[in-house]
């Protein structure tokens, strides 16, 4: 919530709050009102495993998070260990449900599968043949970068450069002059919308046009703020757009209402809880164990339809786009 990616953790928050407000409103859960605890892990590794600690000591049922996977991964072992129901609507590292624990569930995808998506559409709709590919040196960061380098060479394409920077880095002027010289034709950036955005504003101030790809972590408003002018030539690899979704736009009009405007990961937070939730009621306790083997056995609906999880926990059948920037707004462009 008070990190560098501080607005997208508020965002999942927000979604979360209004759904426990819904199902309290009709009665709670299983006979009791639900009670939430929020706790700030900053996106840092080692404040994620102290509050996982804090958060198994005080009993709690299930985890809506972390965000960051580079936290999620810590955290996990904490509540696995403690037999705590866990749901990360953000996470996309690979080895997130890797790890083998019964009790944790992603409802979104995966780096691997994010970075194919990219790859593909650099690839074969763009014809882009050279690639350098940056990154900001976390479990996320690194790890989408990796998946999209493995994948480009797989299609034969060719990467000129592989870098990575740190995460507070921003001034990437040498970054762009070295991709410059390297005859990269496109950038995969593998790193959060803090960054991507002076990034991308740096390259343009440079007069360095090429197309920038980037996954889930581009996926903000901030970063539409940070852009400007300059939103052209960026393509994310994104979950559908909400906004074309007739059955989420209920929960989006109420979400405004209270807040504003609305995050994508708003969305994810919201389908979390009510997922959980509806799995806790369907199995009719919230024993770890019990909840987990309904969420693995059937169909849940969310605000984008009918998920599955699989035996992992990661979703049987993941729906991505490419989006762009287009008149200060995200659209799919694929
Ligand atoms: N999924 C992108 C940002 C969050 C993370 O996985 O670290």
């Amino acid at each position: 919530m008070s990190g560098s990616n501080g607005q997208i953790g508020s965002a999942m928050i927000y979604g979360s709050q209004m759904a426990i407000e819904e199902w309290n409103a009709k009665g709670g859960l299983l006979g009791k009102k639900i009670e939430v605890v929020v706790r700030d892990d900053e996106g840092k590794p080692d404040k994620a495993v102290a509050v996982a600690q804090e958060i198994a000591a005080q009993g709690v049922v299930a985890v809506l998070g972390h965000f960051n996977s580079g936290c999620t991964i810590p955290a996990s072992t904490i509540y696995h260990e403690n037999q705590i129901l866990q749901m990360t609507p953000g996470s996309t590292n690979p080895k997130v449900t890797e790890q083998g624990f019964s009790n944790l569930f992603r409802l979104v995808g995966r780096d691997d599968q994010v970075a194919l998506h990219a790859a593909d559409y650099a690839i074969r709709t763009m014809k882009i043949k050279k690639f350098a590919v940056l990154n900001n040196k976390t479990t996320y960061g690194s790890g989408v970068a990796e998946e999209f380098r493995k994948y480009a060479i797989s299609q034969g394409a060719e990467i000129v450069s592989f870098d990575g920077v740190a995460e507070q880095e921003l001034d990437f002027r040498a970054n762009i002059a070295a991709m410059k010289a390297k005859g990269a034709q496109a950038l995969f950036w593998g790193g959060m919308y803090d960054q991507g955005g002076p990034l991308v504003v740096q390259m343009r101030q440079d007069g360095f046009q090429i197309p920038l790809f980037s996954g889930d972590g581009m996926m903000n408003s901030e970063l539409l703020k940070s852009l400007g002018n300059y939103g052209g030539n960026v393509f994310i690899s994104f979950w559908p757009d909400h906004h074309q979704i007739p059955a989420a736009q209920p929960f989006i009009q109420k979400y405004i209402a209270k807040y504003g405007s609305i995050e994508p990961y708003s969305l994810y937070g919201y389908d979390a809880v009510n997922v959980l939730l509806t799995a806790m009621e369907k199995a009719g306790t919230t024993n770890s164990d019990q909840v987990s083997q309904v969420l693995k056995s059937q169909p849940f609906e969310t605000l984008f339809g009918s998920i599955e999880f699989d035996k992992k926990g990661d979703l049987k059948k993941v729906n991505l786009k490419v989006w762009t920037v287009r008149a200060g707004q995200f659209i799919v462009v694929d």
